[in-house]
């Protein structure tokens, strides 16, 4: 047995819910727990100052905020005990919705509390499609007492989204202002400044999470005085205020946004000290202006270059974070800009700060040079595609010095033999691929002759495989829809559309109407799992509340819909209770899948197939939690027997059919590990 740490920082009581519980100190925590820590500090604090308020998070799961949810069921006891209510929405847009009704509670007479703080939590794509929903919201406001942070989930590698993602400017397109933290300790402490500011300002606060920071994990300080909330002396609020109301005429809404809130933003910021310099050079030559993650990059990248903060200090080198990267708090940008020969602008991806800084900075002389996305003399410097890494950075860095510094270059680490990182814009190098005995891996076969559009989730997958012809994926919930477009200009007579059981709950049966409506042909395949596979296995929505949607439910909407013809194919066809099923809906072994989708593709317009069967991946978690019974047979090849073809890898598609060389030859092993017993 090895003896406990003896380190005065070792404290053997530590329990993993401490990082719930403890009110000072440190804490270790990971970014999606320190999004639920948040709202019960808010709750404390509130508490404190005698406010009678409560908490309520409602959004949808998506890259890299798939996992919150789990992390908040997990921590419901301490939710509940804060009057804190997670209410997962159907979709991010009605998500938003229902938080923008927690503003409007308290509007009500008799409301049980002063306020409502409110998270809303969405991925980039979420984000897009809630825009509408968004901008209603913060156009409306948020309450005296309530507050909303806008939880952005920006995964700008596209490491797990369809597409690379930066939320800021469907935000600014709401009027939502956004803090952009660079750490977990930011999450808390800015997560703090950010319902504070929501509350003071009547906006809502967008507040980037991207898969750097929620993914990582620290230890991170919760001292009680850490956050120090300080109301701005020099802005005067109009006389009908800033808050929600009930009376929102859209042109007295517009004024108060964009001449008054903003300006209490930014009155708010500067107050605080948000924006800040975090070193000053002794004299001004290079001042560099950075947020969120990239000031990350920028830290460890002057680290590597060995300039460390007296080398920077003593070069004449200072840094400026803006935490509020849109609106920009002009004063201390000013004052910060004044004086330097240059400024350089590092930010990931699009600009957002540095076309905001140009035109602060515009009318102010002498004014600095301005680099970012170009250098002074207009070649690109900073990318603004794919993420920015330290090695990106340093190399930007090394890049402006010898070009514009270049009395800096002996002061440089000399350049590693090793080269450095570049951004990643190529695409992934090795392509994911479905998990042993995953339904999908069956499902989205297509017959002889057919091809099919792809969608959003894990069979998105077969997009991949060219023998599964199937097309392009557009955004969740539109599956099948760009087929109304493409059925009148094209010689195909039909067409096979994926679509999960999460995208269809969320807003694909809509996607689903809209094809009826339109009475092209074609066949939806309804993939259901059991659970919202990609982002870590979620129920479907409902399971908390009524239920989660059933098979023949799902067959019911379908019929409701006007579909004439669906047929259920199942691995278990003995699971159904008798009679639940519309009349005329067939239940069907998988096995039949090829004769069946061969029957529907010569039926006019819209006809579906329900393919039931549960997520492999959920499969084996039941099974280790003894919750599904472990099948009593397993699959081996016979080596001795083995010819070594090949054809059963090609057949089935399947990872856990490996080649194995023996001395015969190379021939096919079954992992037993990795095969999940299908
Ligand atoms: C508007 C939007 N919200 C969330 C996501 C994130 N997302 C990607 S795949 C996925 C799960 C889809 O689940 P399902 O349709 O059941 O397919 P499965 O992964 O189970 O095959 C989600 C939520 C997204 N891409 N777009």
């Amino acid at each position: 047995m090895t003896a406990a740490p003896t380190s005065p920082a070792f404290d053997a009581d530590y329990a993993l819910e401490d990082r719930y519980r403890v009110e000072s100190g440190r804490i270790f925590i990971t970014g999606n727990q320190a999004l639920v820590r948040l709202p019960l500090m808010q709750r404390q604090r509130d508490l404190a100052a005698g406010l009678n308020t409560a908490g309520f998070i409602s959004g949808y799961r998506g890259s890299p905020l798939g996992t919150y949810d789990m992390n908040l069921w997990e921590a419901k006891a301490f939710l509940d005990a804060n009057q804190i209510r997670f209410e997962p929405g159907l979709n991010e847009d009605l998500a938003a919705t229902a938080v923008f009704g927690t503003q409007q509670a308290p509007l009500h007479a008799g409301a049980r509390v002063q306020g409502v703080f409110s998270m809303w939590y969405g991925t980039g794509p979420g984000v897009d499609r809630s825009c509408d929903a968004l901008k209603h919201a913060n156009y409306a406001g948020t309450s005296k007492h309530g507050g909303v942070l806008a939880l952005m989930g920006d995964d700008p590698g596209a490491k797990s989204s369809s597409i690379a993602h930066q939320s800021e400017h469907a935000m600014i397109h709401c009027g939502i202002p956004v803090l952009n933290p660079s750490s977990i300790q930011d999450y808390l402490d800015l997560g703090l400044y950010g319902f504070a500011l929501s509350r003071y300002s009547g906006c809502w606060i967008g507040f980037k999470c991207l898969t750097d920071t929620i993914e990582s994990s620290g230890s991170v300080s919760v001292a009680p005085g850490r956050v120090q909330i300080v109301t701005p002396t020099d802005y005067e609020p109009p006389a009908a205020g800033l808050h929600i109301g009930w009376a929102n005429l859209p042109l007295q809404v517009e004024e108060r946004l964009f001449e008054h809130r903003l300006a209490a933003v930014r009155a708010f910021v500067r107050a605080n000290g948000l924006d800040r310099v975090v070193i000053e050079g002794a004299r001004r030559r290079l001042g560099i202006v950075t947020t969120g993650k990239a000031y990350g990059d920028l830290r460890q990248a002057l680290e590597e270059l060995g300039l460390d903060e007296r080398k920077l200090r003593d070069l004449g080198i200072s840094i400026y974070k803006v935490a509020l990267s849109w609106p920009l708090e002009p004063e201390r940008l000013r004052a910060f800009a004044a004086g330097h020969d240059d400024l350089l602008v590092v930010e990931e991806k699009r600009p957002v700060i540095e076309e905001q800084l140009a035109s602060i900075l515009y009318n102010v002389s002498p004014r600095p040079r301005l680099s970012g996305k170009q250098d002074p003399l207009g070649r690109p410097l900073v990318p603004q595609i794919g993420e920015l890494n330290p090695g990106v950075v340093a190399g930007i860095l090394r890049r402006w010095i010898g070009e514009f510094a270049p009395d800096w270059t002996s002061a440089l680490t000399p350049l590693p033999a090793t080269p450095l990182l570049t951004v990643q814009a190529g695409g992934l190098a090795r392509l994911p691929s479905f998990c042993s005995g995953c339904p999908h891996n069956r499902s989205t076969v297509v017959p002889e002759g057919s091809i099919a559009l792809g969608g959003i989730g894990c069979h998105g997958m077969a997009v991949w495989l060219p023998e599964r012809r199937t097309l392009a994926v557009n955004q969740m919930g539109a599956e099948g829809a760009n087929w109304i477009g493409q059925a009148p200009y094209v010689e195909i007579p039909h067409i096979f559309q994926n679509m999960g059981d999460g995208t269809y709950f969320h807003s694909g049966l809509l996607a689903i109407r809209a094809a009826v409506a339109a009475n092209v042909n074609i066949t939806y395949k309804i993939l259901v799992n059991g659970a919202v596979a990609m982002t870590g296995g979620q129920p479907i929505e409902g399971e908390e509340m009524a239920g989660e949607i059933t098979t023949p439910e799902i067959a019911h909407q379908l019929a409701g819909e006007g579909i004439g013809t669906i047929v259920v194919l199942s691995d278990d066809i003995e699971k159904y209770v008798p009679g639940t099923f519309p009349a005329g809906v067939r239940i069907l072994d998988r096995s039949e899948i090829d004769r069946v989708q061969k029957e529907l593709r010569e039926i006019p317009g819209v006809t579906a197939i329900v393919y039931d069967q549960t997520c492999a991946a959920e499969a084996r978690r039941l099974r280790k939690q003894g919750k599904l019974p472990e099948p009593d047979k397993r699959v081996v090849i016979n080596e001795l027997v083995c010819e070594g073809c090949g054809d059963c890898s090609v057949q089935s598609n399947c990872i856990s059919i490996e080649p194995i060389e023996t001395e015969f030859g190379r021939k096919r092993i079954i992992n037993q590990s990795s095969c999940n017993k299908d």
